[in-house]
């Protein structure tokens, strides 16, 4: 005997219709399904009513306006990696990174910024590309700078009436990049993750953001870092000491990834290597 199970679902086409739908403590929203299928599977999430955020028109897509470049939630990370109209950086470093093709072509953006997870690839260039996060409810919009968005592993500022529309990610001058450490090359989550954003002018960093990830409950900014390359070549110097600051603000865990001091120990050379990719991609854009 066979027994079938139909769960109340619902996939509304536009954001309106969408946010009058949620709130309630028994419904949960779905994208691409990569974490979500396997939470419900382990009992992490029990809610019985499912609205699938898919069929939203316009949220999953990149549009570009003069100062900023709106991200839509359900915009799928392959295409985002392969074919954003934005020139490499730090977020689609990320996307790039995230599991197989197969996931990619799944999982969306906003699916992997909303399950919070401190190891996600997406969430350190969020952070140092000063991303907003734009969140809907069925009273209105409001933004959330992505620095301010994380509380803890699996936890945001996201009300459950709430949903992420877009990513808003202000068009500045300079170059990002993020990169992780893994012990194996592919279909591994981050160890550490290390994402840097500068503007050069002159053969000199005048702004600089700088964030980490696996390293702590949450991403984090870690402004000492940002502080030691402004103004500096962006030299031996001062990544050396922008790699200091970024041991000293990290406070990771012993956990089934890897040690403490063993992050601690990677996240110096990923300093490195990410400043002087991101180095790289800014002298390009120097005006
Ligand atoms: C084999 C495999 C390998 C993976 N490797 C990596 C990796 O290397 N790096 C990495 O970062 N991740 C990795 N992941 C996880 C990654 O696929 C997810 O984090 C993915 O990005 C989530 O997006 P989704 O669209 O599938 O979200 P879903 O699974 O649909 O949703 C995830 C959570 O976010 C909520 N949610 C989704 N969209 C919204 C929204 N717009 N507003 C509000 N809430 C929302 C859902 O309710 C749910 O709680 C891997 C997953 C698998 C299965």
């Amino acid at each position: 005997m066979t027994t079938e199970t139909t769960l109340p679902y619902a996939k509304p086409r536009s954001l309106s219709d969408a946010v009058a739908l949620i709130g309630g403590d028994d419904v949960c929203l779905l994208a691409g399904g990569t974490d979500l299928v396997i939470m419900r599977a382990e009992g992490m999430i029990a809610a019985e009513r499912i609205v699938d955020l898919k069929g939203i028109a316009g949220l999953d897509s990149v549009e570009m306006a003069e100062d900023s470049i709106a991200i839509g939630a359900c915009t799928r990370l392959d295409p985002l990696a392969q074919r954003a109209p934005f020139p490499a950086n730090a977020i689609r470093d990320g996307a790039a990174l995230v599991g197989s093709w197969q996931t990619r072509a799944r999982a969306t953006i906003g699916g992997n910024i909303c399950r919070a997870s401190p190891a996600a690839d997406t969430l350190c260039g969020l952070l140092a590309l000063d991303c907003q996060l734009e969140l809907a409810s069925a009273s209105g919009t409001r933004r959330v700078p992505a620095a301010e968005f994380f509380t803890g592993p699996g936890r945001t500022v996201m009300r459950r009436d709430e949903l992420l529309a877009r990513i808003i990610m202000p068009r500045r001058p300079g170059g990002s990049a993020y990169q992780r450490f893994t012990y194996r090359n592919a279909m591994d989550l981050s160890v550490a993750g290390v994402a840097v954003h500068l503007a050069m002018r002159d053969g000199r960093c005048t702004e600089a953001r700088v964030a980490i990830g696996a390293c702590g409950p949450k991403p984090i900014l870690v402004p000492d870092a940002a502080a030691a390359l402004v103004g500096s070549p962006v030299d031996a110097t001062a990544v050396q000491a922008a790699a200091q600051a970024v041991i000293a603000a990290a406070t990771p865990i012993d956990d089934v990834r890897g040690t403490r001091k063993h992050r601690l120990h990677v996240l110096r050379p990923l300093t490195y290597r990410v400043t002087e990719l991101a180095r790289a991609r800014a002298m390009e854009q120097q005006p």
